[in-house]
């Protein structure tokens, strides 16, 4: 049995990580979408908000289970059995920003970590820029799943 996590603040998850969960899950035979806080990060939807959408988004993968985690990404893929780390590529800002976390992880829990190239239709797609461009009143239909879609817009909504 192979397993492996798929990390990510995911506030909230677009159809980039979707992308990036659906290949990942035709890697391994389980998948873990692990949702975590990012503490360099400001939040819009908090952890169980973050964590329904991914529910949602992922209810067409079968192997694909939805978590959330706290601490060490290394703690959380030692308590679930998980061997290997999965991120997505959109380009170098990405790489130089994973490799260091990737190398961290193998040298504390010899934790390995695979990276997916972006789809290139997708590789613009971010899910701070979905947050402003929506908030600006832009139509961010196509890039994320509907069940964010809804939330984006109350959300936002509720803080105009
Ligand atoms: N196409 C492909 N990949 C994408 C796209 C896209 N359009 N958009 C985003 N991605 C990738 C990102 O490159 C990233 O790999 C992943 O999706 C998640 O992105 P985000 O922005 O939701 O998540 P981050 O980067 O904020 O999440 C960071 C973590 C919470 C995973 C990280 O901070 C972490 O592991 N924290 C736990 C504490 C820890 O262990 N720290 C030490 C690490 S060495």
């Amino acid at each position: 049995m192979t397993r492996a996590v798929c990390p990510g603040s995911f506030d909230p998850v677009t159809n980039g990580h979707v992308d990036i969960f659906r290949r990942a899950a035709g890697l391994f035979d389980e998948l873990i979408v692990a949702t975590g806080t990012n503490i360099s990060k400001s939040r819009l939807f908090d952890p169980e908000e973050r964590l329904e959408m991914l529910r949602e988004a992922c209810a067409d993968l079968p192997n694909v289970t939805v978590m959330g985690f706290t601490g060490l990404i290394v703690d959380f893929c030692k308590q679930v059995g998980a061997h290997a780390v999965v991120k997505g590529l959109r380009g170098g800002n990405d790489y130089e920003y994973e490799l260091p976390m990737a190398q961290m992880n193998a040298h504390l829990a010899g934790v390995e970590t695979i990276f997916i190239p972006t789809t290139a239709s997708l590789g613009y797609v971010s899910s701070s820029l979905v947050k402003e461009v929506a908030s600006l009143g832009g139509d961010v239909s196509a890039l994320v799943p509907p069940a964010v879609l809804s939330r984006l817009t109350t959300r936002l909504g509720e803080r105009a």
